[in-house]
């Protein structure tokens, strides 16, 4: 599940630029039973499945003993909405690691002595956190430096400041008679900055309202 989004394009050069190490670990693999289950019915009954402490606790200890993290994010449906905001503080720390959960979910006990932060990319239930985790790590490397060769297109983009990013157009500048807007191609730098704000402003009052309202 994590081939293509981590092994293509921006993400692929970051990665062998040495930008941003990424290193997947199959739970499976510690495991306690022959048969490499992961996971077990819910105490008290119900349906569905859930994972195990055992193998993540292994996992979880044996990353943190050969270097120091920090955070342990729990990727799930009932963690904080994944954000702008939460992705530049992420992009700034040094060691982090994503939990994937699946079935109904990990052990509680996970949750309350190894998970510092819990995120959900959205009010919806995928069939577990890899995608979400894949979107998450998308968002944040794109955040570290060097890693989009514009420096200043990270600042610009939409949900930075809370605003929409204005509308962008290149050559030509009359197709077939639907024509880019005359600021644009006048030269003044200082009025196409204005028109571009405006821009933002207008897009987000019609489009995200809720963005103009403040912080979550
Ligand atoms: Cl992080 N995990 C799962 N399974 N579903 C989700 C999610 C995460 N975020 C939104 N839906």
């Amino acid at each position: 599940m994590f081939q293509g989004p981590f092994s293509e394009s921006i993400i692929k050069r970051a990665r062998e630029q040495g930008s941003v190490e990424i290193i997947l670990h199959d739970i499976r693999d510690y495991s306690e039973d022959k048969h490499k289950r992961v996971d077990d019915y819910p105490f008290g009954g119900g349906a569905g499945m859930v994972m195990q402490i055992g193998p993540i606790a292994s996992v979880i200890d044996k990353l943190k003993s050969e270097r120091d993290y920090d955070e342990v994010i729990y990727m799930t449906p009932d963690g904080h909405r994944f954000n702008q905001k939460i992705a530049n503080s992420l992009s700034i720390k040094t060691n982090l690691i994503l939990l994937c959960g699946h079935y109904k979910g990990v052990d509680q006990r996970v949750r309350e002595h190894y998970i510092t932060s819990e995120i959900s990319i959205g009010d919806y239930v995928l069939t577990g956190g890899e995608l979400a985790a894949a979107v998450v790590v998308d968002a944040v490397v794109r955040l570290i430096p060097g890693v989009i060769s514009d420096e200043t297109s990270a600042l610009s983009d939409s949900f930075q400041d809370n605003l929409l990013a204005p509308p962008v157009y290149t050559r030509p500048a009359d197709f077939n008679g639907w024509k880019v807007p005359d600021v644009l191609l006048s030269g003044h730098q200082k009025a196409i900055d204005t028109w571009r704000e405006e821009q933002s402003l207008l897009r987000t009052r019609k489009l995200r309202p809720d963005l103009l309202e403040g912080e979550e």
